[in-house]
This record gives structure tokens, C-alpha cells and sequence, in this order.
């Protein structure tokens, strides 16, 4: 996306989740970005499931850094995916609880078997998702965001899928690499992996890491050089923390790839990641991509919510915790 657009969107985001901190205390922080209009955003589409009205307002199940949803003036009836019954029930109740997830729900049948649109549908999700897996991510992306690579202990992709606790650990040459190159004890360290789908990167990246930086620059926090991780898991944070010792550290990675989306980016932070760090204490915002939370948003909140990890010194349980 073009970098003035990028800038702008970051403002307003960032903006807005400042006013709302100082009219509406604390937690206004934990909200999520909200719809863009269209004017504003151009071309990016803003559309967040919004499953559970019920829980509009609610804080998130558990608080591990969880985005709570705006409210949607109207659920949409129009349904997402064709019914595939013939003669439902209750056509009204089943558009409505189509239109509410992006599973394949109502699909029909023919006979005992799927329908032949709802089979290739799901082998061209499948497949997708394998490619996202399998593939890497293009080296230009790199280059662009000057993000040098490194490795974990994994030796390809067969590896890293069975062997996570490989993919959990820096390789020695990774670790002299890191030390040499990088800035120690920033405030905030960003680093990238592609996880388990090369496309998330590849899709969001430019766009959340552009705006993750703007957010971060326009809240004055000083931020380390940043890299990528080839093959990584998110405990590899846990030997960057070590190495670079940042008061908090943003790991943005490619999420396990599902049937509905296979270029889903996660970023995962934690306050002082080291060695031993407990799961509890890392959190997520999760489905970053054009279906979810978009890329530029999510950067610009993922700034918010670094800028509040620092001040409670503490992030996911024990953020919360503090937090009170
Ligand atoms: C696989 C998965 C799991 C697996 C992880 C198994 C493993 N060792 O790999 C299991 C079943 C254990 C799991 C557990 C939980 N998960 Co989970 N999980 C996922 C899933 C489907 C994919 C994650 C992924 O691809 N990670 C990237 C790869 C590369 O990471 P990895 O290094 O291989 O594995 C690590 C991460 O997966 C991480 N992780 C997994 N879930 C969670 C949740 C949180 C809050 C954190 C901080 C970390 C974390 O733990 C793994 C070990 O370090 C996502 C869905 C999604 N869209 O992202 C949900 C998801 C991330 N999980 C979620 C939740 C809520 C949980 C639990 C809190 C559930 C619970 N109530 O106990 C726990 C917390 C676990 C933790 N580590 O702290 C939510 C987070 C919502 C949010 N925004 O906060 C998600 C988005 C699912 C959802 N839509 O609700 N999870």
C-alpha cells in the first residue's frame, strides 16, 4: 500500500485509541481498531466477523489480550456462501447463522457425498493451505523492509512440522549474526517468521510492519533492528530476548493456516522475553488479513498495546493482573 496512506491510516488509528484512553480510562486501549470509512482507507476492506453480539461490550474470555469487537450497526443477512440445501427448514434462521461465520455450514449434499462446488472449494482451501505451509517467503519482501534473515535449528520444512521444538531454538550461526548486527537493550525489538504460512507474510507484512513503526516512532519509543527468523516458532522469541534483552519484544508470524483463510499473521508480544519465559506471559492479536483485522490497522494497534505493556511493565496473565 502506499506509504502516505499507510501514515495517515496509523494517525487516525493511534488517535483514536488515545482519546478513547483518556475519555474512557484504561481499558479504551484494549479496543480494537474500528471500521475505517471508505473514504479513508481506499481500497482496504474492513470487515471483522462479528459472531457473538451478545458479547459486544464484554470484556474478551480470559483477557489474553483479546480484541473486543465494535458494535455492527446491522448483521448482515445476505448469506456468505450459497445455501447448498434445496429446501431448508427454516431458509430465514439458516441465512442468518450463515451470514454470522465463515464456516461451511448449509452446504447440502448429494446423495452421502459433498456437492461437487463444496469439494473443489475445499481442495482448493486445502491446497492453499498446504502452499502456504510448504512455501517461503519472497526474499524481495525482505529486502524492502531491509530485514536480514537468520535460522532456527530446523534443517527444511519437513523438520520444522514435526520437530517444533526445533524450530524454538536460534541456530549458532543466528546467534552470532543477531549479536553483531543488532542494537542491544531497545525499548522494542520487532522480529518476523514465517511460522506456519510464508503467504501471511508475504500478504501483510509491508503494510502492518509500516504501520507498527509509525505507531511506535509517534509514541517516541526507541526500536531495535529488526530481522527474520527463517522457520521459526514463537518461543524463538524466548533466545532473542536473551541475546538483545528489549524491554519488549513483537514477533509477527505466519498463523497455522486454516480452511478459511491461509495468509493469517499473528503478532505475539511479551514484556522481557527470556529464557523460561511461561506461556502466560506472552499474548496475540491473531488474524491479521484482509478478512480480519487489516494489516494497517493491526500495526498501529499493535503500537497501542506496546505502548501499555511498558507502562504495567507486565504483558498477557500478568498484565492482566496489574492491570487490576
Ligand atoms: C495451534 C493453536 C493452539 C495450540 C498450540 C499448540 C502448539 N504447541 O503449537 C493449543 C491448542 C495448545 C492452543 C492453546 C491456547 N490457545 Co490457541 N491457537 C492455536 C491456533 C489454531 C494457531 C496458532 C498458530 O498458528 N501459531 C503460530 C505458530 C508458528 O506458533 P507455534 O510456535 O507453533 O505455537 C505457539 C502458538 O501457537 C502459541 N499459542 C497458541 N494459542 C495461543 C493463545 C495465546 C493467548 C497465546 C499468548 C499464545 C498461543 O502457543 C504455541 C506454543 O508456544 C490459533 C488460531 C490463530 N488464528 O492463530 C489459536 C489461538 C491463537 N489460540 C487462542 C487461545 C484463546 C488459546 C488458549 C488461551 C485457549 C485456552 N483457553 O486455554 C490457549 C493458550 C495457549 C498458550 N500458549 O498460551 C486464541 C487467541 C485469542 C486471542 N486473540 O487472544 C486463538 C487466536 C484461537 C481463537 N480464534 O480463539 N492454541
Amino acid at each position: 500500500m502506499n506509504p502516505e496512506l499507510v501514515e495517515q491510516i496509523t494517525k487516525m488509528v493511534v488517535e483514536k485509541l488515545q482519546t478513547k484512553a483518556s475519555v474512557g480510562g484504561e481499558q479504551a486501549v484494549e479496543e480494537a481498531p474500528s471500521k475505517m470509512s471508505d473514504e479513508v482507507s481506499g481500497k482496504v476492506e474492513v470487515k471483522f466477523w462479528n459472531h457473538r453480539t451478545d458479547h459486544i461490550g464484554a470484556k474478551c474470555e480470559q483477557n489474553l489480550g483479546c480484541i473486543e469487537l465494535e458494535p455492527e450497526k446491522e448483521i448482515p443477512l445476505e448469506p456468505k456462501s450459497p445455501v447448498g440445501l434445496e429446501n431448508p427448514f427454516n431458509k430465514e434462521e439458516l441465512d442468518l447463522l450463515i451470514s454470522k461465520t465463515p464456516a461451511r455450514i448449509g452446504v447440502g449434499r448429494a446423495g452421502l457425498r459433498p456437492k461437487t462446488d463444496t469439494w473443489l472449494k475445499f481442495r482448493f482451501d486445502h491446497a492453499a493451505a498446504v502452499d502456504a505451509v510448504y512455501g517461503d517467503v519472497d526474499p524481495k519482501i525482505l529486502e524492502n523492509l531491509s530485514l536480514f534473515k537468520v535460522n532456527t535449528k530446523v534443517s527444511d520444512k519437513e523438520v520444522y512440522v514435526r520437530r517444533p521444538d526445533f524450530g524454538r531454538k536460534l541456530s549458532d550461526e543466528a546467534k552470532q549474526l543477531i549479536t553483531q548486527k543488532c542494537k542491544k537493550s531497545p525499548t522494542v525489538q520487532i522480529i518476523v517468521s514465517d511460522g506456519l504460512s510464508s503467504k501471511a507474510v508475504e500478504e501483510n507484512l509491508e503494510d502492518v510492519y509500516l504501520s507498527l513503526n509509525q505507531s511506535l516512532q509517534s509514541l517516541g519509543l526507541d526500536v531495535g533492528t529488526p530481522f527474520f527468523i527463517e522457520k521459526g516458532r514463537v518461543a524463538a522469541m524466548d533466545d532473542v530476548g536473551d541475546l538483545l534483552e528489549p524491554k519488549v519484544l513483537v514477533y509477527l508470524i505466519g498463523e497455522r493456516p486454516g480452511l478459511v483463510s491461509a495468509e493469517s499473521l499473528s503478532a505475539y508480544l511479551c514484556y522481557e522475553p527470556r529464557h523460561g519465559t511461561i506461556e502466560a506471559d506472552r499474548m496475540v492479536i491473531s488474524n491479521i488479513h484482509k478478512g480480519g483485522i487489516p494489516s494497517v490497522e493491526a500495526g498501529a494497534y499493535i503500537g497501542t498495546l506496546v505502548q501499555k505493556i511498558l507502562k504495567y511493565e507486565a504483558s498477557g496473565v500478568s498484565l492482566v493482573n496489574k492491570e487490576g
